[in-house]
């Protein structure tokens, strides 16, 4: 049997380049766009799309029966800047939603879930260099106990009733398609816009302040991958520890620096600052190197000239209209 993908919410930061390249892979009416609100013009108009709350189990029963839907990729959730702002908003979402589909995939409605899993799972008693895939984890935000949480749901899904999910930690994720909302790491996305359009760039992190990172088109690869890897190799049904560039501001302010030589950057530090020391400067991810092939494509100088060249394009198509 083929497989149709539903992908709830679809118009976040990585829902939207997901939905576009699993509608490349699947074929565009075999992949159902989701999310509370109506996406942008390509979202709508490259393939099935409906409205639907994560958190509410009934609306994604219909759409599942509706559409006969085998894989569930959730991507809703509520990040860590937010989630420490809304505490029991965040919890309700980034859970109710999770269980909500592994109840369905319990009942056999569908047959493979992708949850997203996040480096905040970790926290300040965890090691800071090479974290392990096995380690102590006691997350100081809310965001990152929901996510602890939901990994032992989703293993404890996978032993006692047979549930094939798959999960991912995700470093910050650096895009210029879709802007991030809510998380701690979209400095490293604001800092590409505001040096391209202003030429400075004020941060809310502190100018050394190491976290691990990676490029959109490398997270979509990642779970792809995961998704498509044979059953018997996917050996951790918590989430798989996932790694690609680690930097600071300053470092990222020096690269773009080659391409705008008058950019400069000034530091405020704001509550985000304690999120970010609490969380791994390197993640030893050598577990999903090992069990499904992961390999990352590109570092800070590839991403960063890939960004420039994107945005710059996007400026002088949209300048020319
Ligand atoms: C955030 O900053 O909250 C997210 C994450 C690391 O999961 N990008």
């Amino acid at each position: 049997m083929s497989d149709t993908i539903l992908i709830l919410g679809a118009c976040g930061q990585i829902g939207t380049e997901l939905t576009q390249k699993l509608r490349s892979i699947y074929g565009a009416d075999n992949v159902i766009a989701s999310d509370i609100r109506e996406g942008n013009a390509e979202m709508m108009s490259s393939g099935p799309f409906e409205i639907i709350d994560a958190t509410n189990q009934e609306q994604i029963l219909s759409v599942v029966q509706k559409y006969k839907v085998t894989q569930v990729y959730l991507m809703a959730a509520m990040l860590s800047a937010t989630a420490e702002k809304y505490p029991l908003k965040g919890w309700d979402l980034n859970m109710t939603s999770l269980l909500a589909v592994l109840e369905l995939a319990k009942e056999k409605h569908i047959q493979k879930i992708y949850w997203p899993s996040s480096m905040a799972a970790f926290g300040p008693t965890s090691p800071k260099m090479n974290t392990p895939q096995q380690t102590i984890m006691e997350p100081s935000t809310v965001y990152g106990i929901s996510k602890v949480a939901g990994e032992h749901w989703c293993n404890y899904y996978h032993d006692k009733y047979g549930v094939d999910v798959r999960s991912i930690r995700y470093p910050g994720i650096i895009s210029w398609k879709t802007l991030p909302g809510g998380g701690t790491t979209d400095y490293a996305v604001d800092i590409y816009f505001d040096a391209l359009k202003k030429g400075t760039f004020e941060c809310f992190l502190s100018e050394n302040t190491r976290l691990p990172m990676m490029y959109m088109d490398d997270a979509i690869n990642a779970t792809i991958q995961l998704m498509q890897a044979d059953e018997k190799s996917i050996q951790i049904r918590t989430s798989y520890n996932l790694a690609a560039i680690s930097f600071t501001p300053a470092e990222i302010a020096t690269e773009i620096k080659k391409y705008i030589p008058e950019f400069t950057i000034t530091y405020n530090p704001d509550f985000r600052q304690a999120i970010a020391d609490s969380w791994p400067q390197l993640i030893d991810d050598s577990a999903a190197r090992k069990d499904w092939g992961w390999r990352h494509q590109f570092d800070l100088a590839s991403m960063t000239k890939d960004i420039i060249t994107n945005l710059q394009a996007k400026a002088e198509e949209s300048a020319e209209v």
